[in-house]
């Protein structure tokens, strides 16, 4: 039985998601359907009706954060975020100009704690954990730093089977810029498997919509676009020299029309059994596919989007990141009683067999870790609903 595309299994979660949403129930799939679930499953944790393990905190239905997929927020909404970003890529930076010359802005001081511990926060114990915390850090930021009101938003890759007409990436007014200037230039091969991609209809420096003419000051390390544009060198071989240039994006369809469509985030959530199988194929490139979270940076793509170290330098990398977590969120929240401690992996990127990554070990931000709030560790940003957090995803 099909209501407005609504399965019939979803329907003993209707009444509360109608009273969550207040929104019409339309064109909903799977995906939806899970997230349904994970919110249901995430009040009755705040309730005290459903246990996650964590230590109970003053997280409360009074307090909690909602997160919102940047397409359901208002124009305002929309607005006050892009403000904040941008606000931040004025402020100064609080790193030694010595030691990291290329950053500028407090912005900067982001994207170089993520240059920094790229190796040690992906293909590990600690990626979905660490990104979680290094998300929450920047909202954080927007919120203390540069007066936001709202909180992070996400994208939901499969909402949108073109990204460059989304509400994101469609260069106007109250969208994250658009896609770059339309250049001539070739596909690279991209994933760790090096399949081939076929260009975009980008390329060129993104000059439509707020983030137009943004200057990229840091890196790059990793480039990924067609060496024929001449992104310049950066000075320093660590990346940490000042080489200003344009944010160049390659916004494309080709992840989100066959690898991170509604049905492919669906199914991976419901396949992955426990943690090590969930982490290892959301970053693990295949012959057959490529994973959601490569899917998400190259579709953005372009200098610093498709970069592995200076992603972050992209200002649509929280709003892809925010569905990563968003992403963790669900499967975990299917099963909150089982699934929200789990953590399992090593501590080197590339490497299985490193040191075992423990709930105790501290994670890092350097710089930019939230006001007193040093020396956290794992097993306090597991739960979204403890520790430092207060959050949902709506
Ligand atoms: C870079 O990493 C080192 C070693 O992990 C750490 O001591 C240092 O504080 C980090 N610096 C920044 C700016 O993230
Ligand atoms: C961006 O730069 C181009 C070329 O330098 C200029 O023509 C355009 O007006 C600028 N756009 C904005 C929004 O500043
Ligand atoms: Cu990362």
């Amino acid at each position: 039985m099909l209501l407005n595309g609504f399965s019939f299994a979803a329907l003993s979660t209707l009444v509360f998601t109608d009273f969550v949403n207040a929104k019409p129930l339309t064109k909903r799939g799977p995906d939806d359907e899970l997230a349904a679930t994970a919110l249901s499953n995430a009040y009755k944790v705040l309730d005290g009706t459903l246990s996650d393990g964590s230590t109970r905190t003053t997280c409360s239905k009074d307090t909690i954060a909602v997160r919102k997929e940047y397409g359901d927020l208002t124009n305002d909404e929309k607005d006050d975020y892009i403000t904040s970003v941008k606000c931040l890529m004025k402020t100064p930076s609080k790193l030694s100009a010595t030691q990291y010359p290329g950053a500028k802005t407090r912005y900067d001081d982001f994207v170089v704690v993520h240059i920094n511990m790229t190796m040690g926060v992906h293909d590990t114990a600690s990626f979905l954990a660490w990104h979680r915390w290094y998300i929450f850090a920047f909202e954080t930021a927007l919120r203390k730093e540069c007066g936001y009101k709202g909180y992070q938003p996400y994208w939901n890759w499969g909402k949108y089977p073109d990204p460059t007409i989304s509400p994101i990436f469609d260069g106007s007014e109250h969208s994250m810029g658009g896609n770059g200037e339309s250049v001539k230039h070739s596909g690279y091969p991209l994933g760790m498997v090096g399949i081939q991609v076929p260009a975009g209809n980008g390329g060129g420096c993104v000059n439509t919509g707020p983030f137009a003419n943004t200057t990229v000051n840091l890196g790059p390390i990793a480039p990924s676009i067609d060496r024929a544009l001449n992104v310049p060198r950066n000075p320093r071989s660590d990346g940490y020299g000042y080489n200003p240039r344009c944010l160049r994006r390659d916004v494309n369809k080709y992840f989100t029309s066959q690898y991170i469509r509604p049905v492919d985030i669906a199914k991976h959530i419901t396949s992955s059994k426990d943690i090590t199988a969930f982490q290892d194929t959301l970053q693990t490139d295949t012959r057959a596919a490529f994973s959601m979270h490569t899917g998400g940076h190259y579709s953005i793509w372009g200098d610093p989007g498709g970069d592995f170290f200076v992603s972050p330098g992209e200002p649509t990398f929280w709003l892809h990141h925010g569905q990563v977590d968003r992403h963790w969120w669900m499967w975990q929240n299917q099963d909150p009683a089982n699934r929200v401690q789990q953590y399992k992996g090593g501590t080197v990127m590339g490497n299985h067999n490193s040191k075992a990554g423990s709930t105790s070990d501290i994670q890092q931000l350097s710089v930019v870790t939230p006001a007193g709030m040093t020396g956290i560790p794992s097993k306090s940003i597991l739960s979204t609903l403890a520790g430092p957090f207060c959050y949902i995803y709506q």
